[in-house]
């Protein structure tokens, strides 16, 4: 049971998970749906959420199965070899994955590698050796759903327990007659069965993987937001009551974004136009509510208000095939440049933002301009503008 739950987790992490990557990373192809505008909030919040989850799910099912790690002799044979390596290498990089993964959501980052080519490599491996590990069971698992049916039919016959070669069946308790039900006991049972009964054991998994969630899933779905006590981010909390990710000092920015002579460079060629930000406020100004949807899980839907992004393209000739590359004024770090494929460019609620929830946008925020688009994920929306170019 609890190795389906964390089946469909996995599954449900690395789709989110790939998606994400690939807004981020797009191949030259790769289009993607600018709606619904909460489309990456959603996805993420998802991710974050699975993955916090595989905590009880994966350190559970570990509990299980532990006696079977350490199996004496260690290998019996080459396919047994193949097996048990395949679960090390499924194991151990499963523990890594989402532990890194955790910390990664508190900005902790203190391994000596980048964090997001390692979480997506490892996740291959993942998947890899999951389906390795549910081939080599599959005979096992065919047999416990057809037996299971058999039960259910209340088919007659003789009561048989069907035991992994390692099991000791000398541990288990009087078996009661159900044959689905004494064969799931002992696919899930604890190897010390006095310890601890299958309720009880399903019972603490199912509440630390209540509690855990619901203490902080509010950071992405507003309905738990009252009782998000330990994500790393708070709806509503920070400046104009939308949460930061790296603060101005941080991005040591604020000399040249409080510089009265900025301008907003739009390049196409050799078409270069300049606007300050009073150009900007007189040019047609549109509202739009989208969320900041942070990779790392928190989310914050905002009130925007800015000129579109295509209206400024339009201004040195793009056309509706055009992207854009981004920069913004900071001098350092990953996410100074980036790309934005014509289907948000082209979009209506895509837009250079000026203000937000009826402010000036605060320099946290990314003044004296900063993007916000539908559907992209957090790492996308540059702050401290410098440049849109014409790709
Ligand atoms: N120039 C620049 N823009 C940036 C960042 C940054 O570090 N530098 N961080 C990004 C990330 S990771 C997120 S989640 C959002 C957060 O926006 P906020 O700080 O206004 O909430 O800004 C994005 N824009
Ligand atoms: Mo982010």
């Amino acid at each position: 049971m609890l190795g389906r739950l964390l089946g469909i987790a996995f599954l449900v992490t690395f789709g989110t998970g790939l998606f994400s990557q690939y807004l981020q990373n797009p191949f030259d192809w790769m289009r993607f749906p600018t709606r619904p505008s909460w489309l990456y909030q959603v996805n993420q919040g998802v991710h974050i959420t699975a993955g916090i989850l595989c905590f009880p799910l994966l350190l559970g099912k570990l509990w299980v199965v532990f006696p079977n790690l350490f199996q004496f002799p260690p290998v019996k044979g080459f396919k047994n070899f193949l097996e048990r390596a395949s679960v090390a290498l499924f194991v151990g990089a499963s523990l890594l994955q989402i532990f890194t993964g955790l910390l990664n959501t508190y900005q902790f980052v203190p391994f000596p590698f980048y964090f997001r080519q390692t979480h997506f490599a490892l996740s291959f491996v993942i998947i890899g050796s999951l389906a390795i590990h549910i081939a080599v069971k599959l005979p096992i698992i065919a047999r416990y759903w057809t037996k299971k049916r058999t039960a259910a039919a209340g088919g007659e016959g003789e009561l048989e327990v069907f035991v992994e070669p390692d099991t000791r069946a000398t541990h288990l308790p009087p078996l009661p007659g159900l044959t689905g039900r004494v064969m799931s006991y002992i696919d899930s049972a604890p190897r010390s069965p006095a310890a601890v009964s299958r309720r009880g054991f399903l019972t603490a998994i199912g509440l630390s993987s209540v509690t855990v969630v619901a203490l902080t899933s509010g950071q992405s779905f507003a309905p738990l937001d009252a009782v998000n006590l330990f994500a790393p981010r708070k709806k509503g909390f920070g400046p104009q009551g939308v949460p930061v990710n790296r603060t101005s000092a941080e991005a040591n920015v604020g000399q040249r974004a409080n510089d009265p002579n900025w301008t907003l460079i739009l390049r196409n060629g050799a078409a270069t136009v300049a606007l300050t930000r009073a150009e900007l406020l007189a040019m047609p100004q549109v509202t739009a509510s989208l969320p900041i949807a942070c990779v790392q899980g928190w989310s914050q839907q905002a009130t925007w208000r800015g000129v579109r992004v295509r209206e400024l393209a339009a201004l040195v000739g793009a056309n509706s095939e055009s992207s854009l590359r981004i920069t913004s004024l900071e001098q350092q770090g990953p996410y100074i440049v980036t790309q934005m494929g014509r289907e948000y460019v082209q979009d209506p609620d895509t837009l250079v933002a000026l203000e937000l929830n009826g402010q000036t946008l605060d320099i946290e925020h990314g003044y004296p301009a900063r993007v916000i688009a539908p559907a992209r994920p957090g790492v996308l929306q540059t702050k401290w503008l410098s440049s849109l170019e014409v790709i």
